[in-house]
């Protein structure tokens, strides 16, 4: 319909959103088809990108927000209308909550139907209800103008903070014709999408001022130094300062985990004790307790905050020294006088060496226990060891405990490979991440999933297969969310909230679509299979039986959790 019938002098709304997304060297859209946009997915694959189909539009959003987060540059999502669009739109939320960049681009229905509210096919007031969930949103309704609305729509979703941005393509827009002449020279191709904010001499003075004056300072790195692709002036900082850091979640690998001034292994001391805290790229909400409270000790901290947006600092507690810029800027900044900054006392770096010894030690036994069924500990420290023999391996992680103890288990060796449930905490990104972290990077991925987080997103094993990613998904089946030992205790047949099918086998979902299916009872069993399937390169999914009584109820936010009186006191 769209490419073969138009005239040579013409071209059309689909031509020209494929010519602006590749002007801008955005090849790849991740989607799902249908009215009014299978038409346009077919042009992109002729047009020669890569149209990676999903089978949930919320997963092609999520590997499209990972892939943002992988290149600073907006991975794009495309969808239908109405409900095609709401699938996405979880997808759009959770990258801006994260900030990662990504446009979702749905199409719509046209405005006199919507307005009238008419009742039209998947009628909906998409721009509207996108609004209060991203960065910024925008409609084009001229053809003239989709050069330029993917020009501001890539600009809002990189610069300054990034985050998600929803673009409204009604269907008429798409095929309406103007002039080749005319489409040609309305693509923007974005200058400086990404532009250096450099913070200023007196906000940098300021936060050296303080670091001079520390005696128990720390570095938090969190996922926005990932992000910022400033992998090599992070850490001249860390190493030239001299002074103790803790990775965020998403941040482990920017430096080696096993770097000796990592303090990760004893966290809860540093937090506690530290008296200057340099934030780089990570804020103070719930995952760093706000800033406050018995996390943070005793004594006020001093807080130094390295961010892009200034309206961060300050949102917890006082942050006394600001230092406003894109990382890498701010952190050349403070390093050009680094040389004056005195190194940390030998008592303080003393005191996190004998509580990380003490720490590992402790965790080490509970890890070399070798227990059939596995319990958390002894697979992940499976998945510890082959992920170290296999550091570009990127690692996609959601669950409760899955999630809580592999990121405490599993060290990772390069930057922005571990993508997880992020600031949210949300279940659902696994396949999705996945996807785009393969596709992106082309190289092999391993998704530490529990069952129950899994279930969000597995029939994209199928998208898995169809596309011979190199994915192995390992799921750790206890047989429920958490736990799979809750009974209904009014004996009723219905299951009890938590608890699934046992004993399912989830190695036979990868098997319908060809890929190759694992079922390991025992950690020897578990490295030969995950081992196996990376060496491979092919699809493949691991049932990994955990013990069902492992574990505790929501990992380790088990605080979070409202009292519940009647059922708990049972
Ligand atoms: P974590 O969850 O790892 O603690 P957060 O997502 O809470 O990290 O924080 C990331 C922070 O990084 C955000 O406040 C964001 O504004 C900031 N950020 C993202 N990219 C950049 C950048 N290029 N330069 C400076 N700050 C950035
Ligand atoms: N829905 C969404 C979208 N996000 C959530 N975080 C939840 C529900 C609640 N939830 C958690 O916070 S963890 C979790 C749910 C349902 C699953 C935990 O079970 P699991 O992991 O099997 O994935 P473990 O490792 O067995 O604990």
């Amino acid at each position: 319909m769209t490419t073969d019938n138009l005239n040579p002098h013409l071209t059309d709304g689909f031509h020209l959103v494929i010519d602006a997304l590749k002007a801008n060297d955005l090849n790849t859209i991740f989607g799902l088809v249908g009215i009014p946009i299978t038409d346009l997915c077919r042009l992109a694959q002729a047009e020669g990108m890569h149209f990676i189909g999903f089978r949930h539009e919320q997963n092609a959003g999520n590997a499209a927000a990972i892939s943002g987060y992988m290149t600073q540059k907006p991975g794009i999502c495309l969808t239908v209308s109405a409900p095609g669009f709401l699938n996405g739109l979880t997808a759009l939320a959770n990258a801006t909550v994260n900030c990662f960049p990504m446009i979702l681009i749905s199409g719509s229905s046209e405005r006199e139907i919507v307005d009238l509210q008419q009742g039209d096919y998947e009628e909906m007031d998409q721009l509207n209800a996108a609004k209060p969930y991203c960065k910024a949103a925008y409609r084009i309704n001229k053809a003239e103008d989709i050069g330029i609305g993917i020009a501001r729509a890539i600009r809002a979703a990189v610069s300054g903070r990034p985050g998600g941005v929803y673009l409204d393509l009604p269907a008429q827009l798409l095929s309406q014709t103007i002039t080749a002449e005319h489409g040609k020279k309305s693509i923007v191709r974005v200058v400086d999408p990404v532009p250096r904010q450099i913070p200023a001499q007196d906000a940098v003075k300021r936060a050296m001022d303080i670091l001079k004056g520390a005696k128990r300072p720390l570095i938090l790195l969190g996922k926005g130094a990932a992000y910022a692709q400033a992998d090599a002036d992070i850490r001249a900082l860390v190493e030239q300062s001299g002074i103790p850091y803790l990775p965020m979640s998403m941040a482990k690998g920017l430096l080696p985990d096993n770097h000796p001034q990592s303090a990760s292994a004893a966290r809860s001391y540093v937090l506690a004790e530290a008296d200057v805290v340099l934030l780089i790229g990570a804020r103070l909400n719930w995952l760093l307790a706000h800033g406050k409270g018995k996390t943070w000790g005793k004594e006020p901290k001093r807080f130094i905050q390295i961010d892009i947006s200034p309206t961060e600092v300050d949102s917890n507690v006082a942050i006394e020294a600001p230092v406003i810029g894109d990382i890498g800027s701010c952190v050349n900044a403070l390093l050009a006088d680094i040389a004056s900054l005195p190194k940390p006392s030998a008592e303080w770096i003393g005191a996190i060496a004998e509580r990380k010894e003490k720490n590992m030690k402790k965790m080490g036994l509970t890890l070399d226990e070798a227990p059939s069924p596995m319990h958390f500990h002894s697979a992940l420290r499976v998945i510890r060891d082959v992920i170290k023999k296999n550091p570009d391996v990127n690692l996609v992680n959601e669950g409760a405990n899955t999630l809580d103890y592999c990121r405490a288990i599993v060290d990772m060796y390069k930057p922005r490979k571990r993508f997880d449930s992020g600031t949210w905490g949300i279940m659902g990104i696994g396949m999705g991440y996945a996807i785009g972290a393969a596709v992106t990077s082309g190289l092999p991925v391993v998704a530490v999933e529990g069952d129950s987080a899994f279930g969000f997103s597995g029939m994209e094993v199928e998208t898995i297969c169809r596309y011979k990613l190199p994915i192995t998904v390992v799921v750790f089946n206890n047989n429920g969310v958490y736990r799979g030992t809750d009974v209904n205790p009014t004996g009723h047949h219905h299951a009890a909230p938590t608890v699934f099918v046992k004993n399912a086998r989830y190695d036979k979902m990868i098997e319908a679509f060809g890929g190759k299916g694992y079922h390991v009872t025992s950690t020897d069993q578990l490295e030969a299979a995950l081992t196996e399937a990376i060496a491979a390169g092919k699809p493949a999914l691991i049932n990994a039986v955990i013990d069902e009584t492992a574990g505790t109820e929501s990992g380790r936010l088990t605080n979070l959790n409202p009292a519940a009186g009647a059922t708990k006191k049972a």
